[in-house]
């Protein structure tokens, strides 16, 4: 039987899942959609055949809907979360789990009552086939013992909306939650480097780009640079740094093209041409455990909440320019 999802938030992630529903996704259906824009919910609606709603709670209790997806915007999950763990259905969050380490607690606390995990969180690098090469690679213990990593995220462009904060809470949170994954340790410390000169692309309330240094538990150094009016592609990059050798993900695309102006690969231009089987494989995932009746996995609320206190401590040190300290309470024993 086919997994009834409702889908809130038809921004652009939001309508790329739904296409994913309906042309890749097996074992599930979008069966009604959510979005405070009426004209939004309602286009969508009857585009794909499927029951529109204006109110995220409505549509959560709703019978229409076994399993619920969030697409909206990071301040208003938590309540969409919390609405769906009383009506006991799945959910699936987009990142951030939630703006505030405070407010990801909030869930944390929740689940745990629940005594079951009941959330996947939306980090998808981590169902990227060349991040779980690089994953493989380290844990195979080829590299030697890891010393550095850089790091880059860079997007062409950004829009208006997009504000300082968000270079922390939007972009650096992916690398937060990969070096995580990756290293299988925490990170225990934070700065936010300004560097003097600053792209003329940015608008002006923005600082770009940026670099962040994170310290990980047993000492790995990992630098970030956030450069999110690069122009030129949505490009991320990631080169591990071990005693006996290097191993860094490779170019994205399937074939080059040699010609008079030399040798080209295609760059990807969004996180949605970049990542899209990492899309596709994490929400076919999703679907799966609950098609299977087991609860969910992969990035946790746990995850959600580590990533967000690592986040406070970045926005502290993008005010201040000085290196703050990650304090990660005890993981209760859902998570481990
Ligand atoms: C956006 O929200 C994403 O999640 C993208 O993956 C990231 O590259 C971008 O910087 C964010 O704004």
């Amino acid at each position: 039987m086919s997994v009834k999802i409702g889908l809130i938030g038809l921004g652009m992630i939001g309508r790329d899942h739904l296409k994913r529903f309906r042309n890749v996704i097996s074992g599930a259906e979008v069966t009604a959609v959510c979005d405070i824009n009426h004209a939004a919910a309602d286009a969508v609606a009857s585009e794909y055949g499927v029951t529109a709603f204006y109110d995220a709670e409505e549509m959560i209790n709703s019978e229409t809907v076994d399993a619920v997806f969030i697409c909206s915007i990071g301040p208003v999950h938590k309540a969409q979360i919390l609405a769906a763990f009383n009506a006991g259905k799945p959910v699936f969050c987009e990142k951030p789990l939630t703006p505030t380490a405070d407010e990801s607690r909030e869930i944390i606390d929740a689940e745990v009552k629940a005594g079951k995990r009941l959330l996947q969180l939306g980090f998808m690098r981590r169902f990227d086939p060349g991040y779980q090469a690089l994953k493989q690679a380290i844990d195979g213990g080829e590299l030697g013992d890891i010393m550095l990593i850089h790091c880059a995220h860079r997007n062409p462009s950004v829009p208006e909306s997009y504000t300082l904060e968000m270079a922390v809470n939007d972009s650096a949170t992916h690398e937060i939650d990969i070096i995580r994954y990756l290293l299988n340790e925490n990170i225990v410390s934070v700065r936010v480097d300004k560097p003097r000169k600053k792209t003329s692309r940015a608008l002006p309330h923005l600082q770009d780009p940026l670099i962040v240094i994170f310290e990980t538990e047993s000492g790995v150094r990992i630098d970030d640079e956030l450069f999110v009016n690069c122009h030129y592609g949505y490009d991320i990059r990631c080169e591990v740094i071990g005693e006996n050798s290097i191993a860094a993900l490779n170019e994205q695309q399937l074939i080059a093209t040699r010609s008079l102006t030399g040798n080209a690969q295609h760059i990807a231009q969004s996180c949605m041409e970049r990542f899209a089987t990492a899309y596709d494989r994490e929400v076919q995932h999703f679907v799966n455990r609950i098609s299977a009746g087991l609860e969910m996995s992969g990035p946790s609320s746990w995850d959600g909440y580590v990533v967000a206190l690592v986040c406070d401590a970045g926005l502290a040190s993008l005010n201040d320019g000085e290196k703050h300290d990650v304090v990660i309470p005890q993981q209760p024993a859902l998570y481990r």
